[in-house]
């Protein structure tokens, strides 16, 4: 249900479910939560990418399959859902979540995970769960409102209506859009250009950045100070101040 590639650094896992939108059962959560782990304890991998296979991205949780289940809507969430979107933010390496097509509920939570995220042009995002009246999860109600505000992601989530890659770039849902006709390649060209910059500043940048959020500007000074240690001392650093002398470009993938 998740296929594992690798090329220059980069690990894609396309979610493979496609006559379903690639929407979520236990199984393919299981096996994203898996392969992400995998790909943090990798050191071939320095960048992970997330995709979907055919014209969506992931259409939330598989509908077909949640009658007749035996946990509680709470215990799913926490036994797949949580686990995954925990293991996104905590990996110390860039995710790019690839927004190919349709992201909807727990799928457009899953697009709004990664640490940079890419849309196709045909990509759209939907805060769907109203509309099978349930509240937005798996990390919607924490990232929305502070990428668009409390009022417009209430609207969102309130009316279900889709986000366009025109709205998407201009509201700061995504980094960047391409076209559908090159996405993939556009991704791994991405990919490679991130995968090519210190490995060890971008895992302390994610998790000085994660701190930061939510914390007060006392605490984030405090632990930049205590992670700019970390960097300084990383042969990266030394690798990045030597090529500047030597106007030159740095080797990160060396040291
Ligand atoms: C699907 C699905 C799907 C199964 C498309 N399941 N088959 C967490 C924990 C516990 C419980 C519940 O929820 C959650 C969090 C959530 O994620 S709740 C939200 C669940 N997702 C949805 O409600 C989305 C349902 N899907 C849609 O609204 C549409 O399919 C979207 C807007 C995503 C795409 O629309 P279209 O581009 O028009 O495609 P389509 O509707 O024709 O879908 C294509 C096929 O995929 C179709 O099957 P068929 O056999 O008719 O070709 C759909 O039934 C199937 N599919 N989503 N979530």
């Amino acid at each position: 249900v998740v296929l594992v590639e690798t090329a220059s650094g980069v690990r894609t896992l396309t979610l493979n479910r496609p006559d379903r939108l690639n929407a979520a059962n236990d199984e393919l959560l299981y096996a994203l939560t898996d392969a992400l782990e995998a790909a943090g304890a990798d050191t071939d991998v320095r960048v992970v990418v997330i995709t979907g296979a055919g014209r969506g991205f992931c259409a939330g949780q598989d509908l077909g399959g949640v009658s007749g289940r035996n946990m509680s809507f709470t215990e799913h969430l926490n036994a797949t859902y949580n686990p995954l979107i925990r293991t996104i933010r905590m990996l110390d390496k860039p995710v790019i979540t690839a927004v190919n097509g349709v992201a909807a509920g727990a799928g457009a939570s899953l697009a709004l995970a990664g640490d940079i995220r890419l849309w196709a042009q045909s990509a759209r995002l939907i805060e769907v769960f109203s509309t099978i009246a349930l509240i937005p999860d798996s990390g919607s109600t924490w990232f929305l409102p502070r990428l668009v505000g409390y009022h417009r992601a209430f609207e969102l989530m309130a009316l279900a209506e889709p986000v366009l890659a025109e709205e998407g770039l201009r509201a700061g849902l995504c980094e960047r859009v391409y076209p559908d006709e090159t996405f993939l390649a556009d991704v791994q060209a991405y990919a490679e250009r991130l995968a090519a910059r210190p490995a060890n500043a971008l895992a302390l940048t994610k998790r000085a950045l994660n701190f930061a959020l939510t914390s007060t500007l006392d605490a984030a000074l405090d632990q930049e100070a205590a992670l700019q240690q970390l960097a300084g001392d990383h042969p990266e650093h030394a690798e990045g101040v030597a090529a500047f002398k030597e106007k030159r470009a740095p080797d990160f993938r060396r040291p």
